[in-house]
């Protein structure tokens, strides 16, 4: 099939679908073809681990405007795993740093080769992580239409990987393909190699984490590919761009999801005029806020320390730049610029010190990310204040539970207050899900794989895919 619309047309009689003219370099294309059968492979393994005949997915074929995206019932197997990037603006111009102003470069600079690898290789692992950690989930779907969302997420981070591993390939010579091996090689939680970043070695053992994983987690994913959209480095911005577009349902899953969880937590606790919903199959609230914190507060470490000289230097030279960079009022240098980051004063008190903008921008990108998450949590309070319920949902305050920056030493309440290492230990429970809530939630995890049916802990989507209804047969088992 090959596919043509604005210009841009994607070659699906190739093994490897693409955008990117692989024909014509025939020793790419071989290292790629070597490196198929290895994603194969770790597909098989690591991949969804319930067996399905054919799911109906989304298949990117194309990046023009009149529509990218192709929807039909795939053996996910032979899902096309294709390498796309945006269309290339020849005109395109270096925005920020001490290169703003010169053309975006379509090669690596030689001095910046082993940022840029780096970057890349952390953005890559993350890819594959998300799927080692969401193999299992199949097994407990609350309803088909959940189970396809799960697939489609997981089939285009593994696009996402493939989009890494073009990168890799393509622009890194052999220590890139050294690198794209690695990546198959690292395992979500494994014990000698395990994924680069530290939310990518948690268990998603449920849905209610897989919701929560694909809002907050995925989040990030958003900020950070919106920063390497902004890259000098022409190939990474446009292969990103694309990425984008993919993530933007990741984030739907999410928000949707934990939506209807909340929704029908709401409606048990009205029928029952009581928040003691789990005796009647729900999720409680308080359980929903403690898997909220949890995620949001491993989701906050992703974006590095409040200060970083990484991060300056990255901006510095071009490779990575800000949210919405080209919205910003300033010079797109920095050098001049402060910016008040958190921290924690001589007395171990939560405070704010002024640094230079260029180190902070670790801060500043993690604050838009909060913005943005609190969309969310005034998107489920509104369900709640619909049911005539007077309970809320909330962020916690960004010191709690954190592992990397400042805060990383301290220990400190949903609500900001200090505490020390044993209240902490003593109180988490009242925070962080216990065993005990994590067993109540993973209880509720019955598979329903009919037809028009959904599990009693979650409500029923409004709309379904592409159109179709809600009973709609998304999922073929085998
Ligand atoms: N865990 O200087 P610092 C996604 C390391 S998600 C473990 O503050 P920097 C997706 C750090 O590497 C988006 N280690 O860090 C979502 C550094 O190590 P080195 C993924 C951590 O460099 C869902 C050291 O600590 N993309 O796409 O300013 C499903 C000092 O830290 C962590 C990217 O992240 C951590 N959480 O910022 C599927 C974009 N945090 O260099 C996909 C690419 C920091 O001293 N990555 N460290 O050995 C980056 O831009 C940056 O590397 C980071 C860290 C933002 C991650």
């Amino acid at each position: 099939m090959t596919t043509e619309s604005s210009g841009t047309a994607a070659d699906y009689t190739e093994k490897i679908p693409n955008n990117v003219d692989l024909h014509e370099d025939r020793r790419l294309q071989r290292a790629l073809e070597s490196w198929q059968p290895n994603f194969l492979s770790w597909w098989e393994s690591m991949g969804p681990s319930l067996p399905t005949q054919d799911v109906y997915l989304r298949t990117a074929i194309n990046v023009g405007r009149e529509g990218w995206a192709h929807f039909g019932h795939v053996a996910m197997r032979d899902y096309r795993w294709g390498i796309f990037l945006a269309e290339r603006d020849p005109d395109r111009r270096i925005g920020f740093g001490q290169h703003k102003g010169e053309p975006a470069w379509q090669k690596v600079p030689g001095e910046y080769r082993a940022e840029l690898q780096r970057l890349i290789v952390v953005q890559g692992d993350t890819e594959p992580a998300s799927v080692e950690q969401q193999r299992n989930l199949g097994a407990t779907a609350p309803s088909l239409y959940d189970l396809r969302n799960l697939f489609q997420v997981n089939v285009e981070e593994g696009r996402h990987l493939w989009a890494m591993v073009y990168l890799l390939h393509a622009h890194f010579g052999r220590e890139g393909r050294e690198e794209a091996e690695e990546l198959l090689h690292r395992n979500s939680g494994s014990e000698d190699a395990p994924r680069i970043l530290g939310a990518f070695n948690e268990e998603t053992p449920d849905w209610l984490s897989f919701f929560m994983f694909t809002y907050f987690t995925d989040r990030d994913g958003k900020y950070q590919l919106g920063t390497l959209k902004e890259s000098g480095f022409d190939p990474l911005s446009r292969t990103c761009e694309f990425m984008l577009k993919e993530e933007a349902h990741h984030m739907f899953v999410g928000t949707t999801g934990i939506d209807r969880v909340v929704e029908r937590t709401a409606q048990l606790m009205t029928e029952h005029d009581s928040d003691e919903v789990a005796a009647r199959g729900g999720i409680p609230l308080d359980i929903v806020q403690k898997y909220l914190n949890f995620h949001y507060s491993v989701s906050l470490d992703l974006f590095g320390g409040e200060t970083s000289t990484n991060v300056a230097n990255y901006y510095t030279a071009g490779l990575k730049g800000r949210w919405s960079e080209d919205r910003r009022r300033d010079d797109h240098r920095l050098t001049s610029e402060a910016i008040m980051v958190d921290s924690v004063d001589e007395e171990g008190q939560i405070a704010q010190t002024e640094v230079a903008a260029l180190v902070g921008l670790n801060t500043d990108l993690r604050r838009q990310y909060i913005a943005d998450c609190e969309s969310g949590l005034k998107r489920w309070n509104r369900i709640l204040e619909g049911a005539g319920l007077d309970r809320r949902l909330k962020l916690p305050h960004v010191a709690f539970n954190r592992k990397v920056g400042v805060f990383a030493g301290i220990e400190a309440t949903p609500d900001g207050q200090r505490l020390t290492a044993d209240e902490w230990a003593q109180r988490m429970g009242e925070w962080l899900p216990t065993d005990v809530d994590k067993t109540h939630v993973r209880s509720l995890m019955q598979p329903v794989l009919e037809r028009g049916k959904i599990a009693a802990w979650i409500a029923p989507p409004r709309n379904g895919i592409n159109g179709k209804p809600f009973d709609y047969d998304y999922v073929h088992l085998c």
